[in-house]
C-alpha cells in the first residue's frame, strides 16, 4: 500500500534515478544487503542529501524486488520495483534500443517500438508517482537522465507546488535526427516539465530548444524557452519563474542549460598518491614485459566508445611497422554492459574478432600487442592502470561528457600521460590541451597516436597541468551546487549573459 510509505510527503529534496546508488550485496550466510556503490552521482549529491535531510527514488537493480523504503549511509532509499517485463520493454528495449542509439547520432540504428513506448510511459509514471508521493510541499526534485524524461511534467501535473530539475547525461542529437523519434514531442512536453534541464555542452541545450521550437512553436531566448501555462496553482507555486508575453499572456520560464558533470578529482589524486596504488602501477607494466609505452583504453563496451576505430589505428601502425610489438603495449579494458542487447552481443564479437586478429598477426612468444580485458575491476585497479599509461586513448564517436577522460587527468599528479581525446566527447570542449581527435578519420587518429608517444616532457607537462587545473576547479560538487543554484535562481537572471 503506496500511501502507507513511511516519510510520506516529507522529504525536501529529492533525487530520482533509474537505479538507485547502490548494489545488493549477499553475505556468506546468503543474507542480502545493499552498498553503496561508489559513482560521481553519490558523491556530490551526498552532502546535499545529509544536510537537506534528502531521498533517493530508483530501481534496486534486481527484477521484482520492491524492499521498504531504507536508509544506507545516510541517505533515505525509495525503492520502485521493476518486473522482468518492464526491464526488456522501458530499460532494455525503450531506453537502451530506442533513446541511447538515437541520441548518438544514430551510430547504431534504433529500434522503434510501440509496446516499449508504452512500457515507457508506464514505468516513468511509476517513478513519478513515487516522487510525487515523499516530496515535501515546496520541495526540490531532481530527475536524472534519458530513461525518465517524462518524470518532470508527470510531478508538475501532480505537484505543481514543486521545483523541479532534469539532467540529461547523455548528448541531445540535431533536429534532423531527433526528429525520426515517433513520441518525439511527448519527450520534450515531458521534460518542459522541469524548471531547469541541464546537458552536458552547449550544442546539446542548443537542439533541445530548436526541437522545442519546431514542434511546439515555443519562443525560446537564449537559454530561456517560455511555456505556455498549464494550471492555474503554476502561478501561485512559481512566482519566479512567471512572466508575461505579448498581449498580456502568462509563461512559465523553463531554462535549458549546459551544466558539464565532472567526478570527484581529490578522491581520485589521493588514490594515485598511495604507495600501494603505485606499486601496483609498476606491477602492471612489469608484467606487460616493460614496453616503451603503454598505451590504455577503458569503456564500457558500448558501440558509441569507438573501440574499433581506435583498434583500426593502432592495428595499421603495426601493419606499417612504424610501431612495434616490443616497445608498444595496448592495454583495452571494456567492461561488460547491457549484454541482453543484441547490438551489444554484436559488438563484442567484432570487437574481440579484431584483437585476435591484431594479436596473432603481431604479437610474439614474449610480447601480445593487445591486452583486452571484459571485465569490471575496482576503482583502485583503474587509477594504477591509468598511472601506468603512458598515452590514454579516448576516441568515442559520441559521448555526452566522457569521464574517463577525466579521472586519468585527475590522477596524474605527476603532470605526465598524454591524454588523446575525441571531439564527440563532451569533455573536449572544457580539455582542450587534450590532443583532440576526429576518430572517424584513421590517419589523423594514427597520427595523434604517434605525437602522443614521442611528445617530449615538457610539452606533457604543459598540456595536462592545463587540464588538471581546469578538472579539479571544476569537480563535480561544483556541478551539482551550479546545478542547484540555477534551480532556485529566477530565470531572467539567467538569460543574462555571466550569469552561471
Ligand atoms: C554516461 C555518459 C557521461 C568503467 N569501467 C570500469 C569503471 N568504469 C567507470 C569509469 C567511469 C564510468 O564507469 C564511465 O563513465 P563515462 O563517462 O566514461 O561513460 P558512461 O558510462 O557511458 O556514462 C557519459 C556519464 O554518463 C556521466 O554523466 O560522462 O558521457 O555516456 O567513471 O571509471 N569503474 C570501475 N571498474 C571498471 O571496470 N571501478
Amino acid at each position: 500500500d503506496s500511501t502507507s510509505s513511511p516519510r510520506f510527503g516529507e522529504f525536501e529534496f529529492v533525487v530520482v534515478s533509474n537505479r538507485l546508488p547502490v548494489d545488493r550485496v549477499v553475505d556468506a550466510d546468503g543474507n542480502p544487503s545493499f552498498r553503496t556503490s561508489p559513482g560521481g552521482l553519490v558523491t556530490a549529491l551526498e552532502p546535499v542529501m545529509r544536510e537537506a535531510d534528502g531521498a533517493w527514488v530508483g530501481w534496486t537493480g534486481s527484477p521484482d524486488d520492491e524492499p521498504e523504503p531504507f536508509e544506507n549511509d545516510g541517505i533515505h532509499l525509495i525503492p520502485v520495483p521493476l518486473s522482468s517485463d518492464d526491464i526488456e520493454l522501458y530499460y532494455e528495449g525503450f531506453s537502451n534500443d530506442t533513446l541511447w542509439p538515437l541520441y548518438h547520432d544514430v551510430i547504431a540504428p534504433p529500434a522503434y517500438h510501440r509496446e516499449w513506448w508504452e512500457r515507457y510511459v508506464i514505468v516513468n509514471q511509476r517513478f513519478a508517482d513515487r516522487a510525487a508521493e515523499i516530496s515535501a510541499e515546496g520541495g526540490t526534485v531532481w530527475v536524472q537522465d534519458y530513461q525518465l524524461q517524462l518524470v518532470p511534467r508527470m510531478l508538475r501535473e501532480q505537484r505543481p507546488d514543486l521545483t523541479i530539475g532534469f539532467f540529461n547525461h547523455i548528448p541531445f542529437p540535431a533536429y534532423g535526427i531527433y526528429s525520426q523519434l515517433p513520441w518525439r514531442t511527448q519527450i520534450i512536453e515531458g521534460l518542459l516539465g522541469a524548471d531547469v534541464i541541464g546537458f552536458q555542452r552547449t550544442a546539446d541545450a542548443g537542439n533541445f530548444s530548436r526541437a522545442v521550437r519546431r514542434l511546439l512553436g515555443y519562443q525560446a531566448r537564449g537559454t530561456v524557452i517560455d511555456v505556455p501555462i498549464e494550471q492555474e496553482a503554476e502561478v501561485a507555486s512559481a512566482k519566479h519563474r512567471i512572466s508575461t508575453v505579448g498581449d498580456n499572456k502568462l509563461v512559465r520560464t523553463v531554462v535549458a542549460k549546459a551544466f558539464p558533470i565532472s567526478i570527484d578529482a581529490a578522491s581520485y589524486e589521493e588514490l594515485a598518491r598511495r604507495p600501494d596504488i603505485q606499486a601496483r602501477a609498476r606491477e602492471i607494466r612489469e608484467g606487460l614485459g616493460n614496453p616503451a609505452v603503454v598505451m590504455l583504453g577503458v569503456d564500457r563496451l558500448d558501440y558509441t566508445k569507438g573501440i574499433g576505430h581506435r583498434l583500426k589505428a593502432f592495428g595499421e601502425l603495426l601493419a606499417d611497422g612504424t610501431i612495434d610489438v616490443e616497445d608498444v603495449t595496448l592495454v583495452q579494458v571494456a567492461s561488460p554492459s547491457r549484454e541482453r542487447v543484441s547490438a551489444y552481443q554484436q559488438l563484442r564479437d567484432e570487437i574481440e574478432l579484431t584483437v585476435g586478429r591484431i594479436n596473432g598477426d603481431y604479437g610474439t612468444i614474449s610480447h601480445t600487442a593487445i591486452s583486452y580485458l571484459h571485465h569490471g575491476y575496482p576503482r583502485e585497479e583503474m587509477v594504477a592502470l591509468y598511472l601506468a599509461a603512458d598515452v590514454m586513448l579516448v576516441t568515442a564517436l559520441r559521448d555526452g561528457m566522457n569521464l574517463v577522460a577525466k579521472e586519468y587527468v585527475a590522477s596524474r599528479f605527476d603532470n605526465d600521460g598524454v591524454l588523446v581525446l575525441s571531439e564527440f566527447a563532451g569533455a573536449s570542449d572544457e580539455l582542450r590541451t587534450a590532443l583532440r581527435v576526429n576518430p572517424h578519420d584513421i590517419e589523423g587518429l594514427k597520427e595523434a597516436i604517434l605525437k602522443a608517444k614521442s611528445m617530449p616532457r615538457s610539452e606533457r607537462a604543459r598540456r595536462m597541468r592545463a587540464m588538471r587545473k581546469r578538472v579539479q576547479e571544476n569537480d563535480v560538487a561544483r556541478w551539482s551546487s551550479s546545478f542547484l543554484k540555477a534551480l532556485t535562481t529566477p530565470s531572467h537572471d539567467l538569460a543574462l549573459p555571466k550569469a552561471n
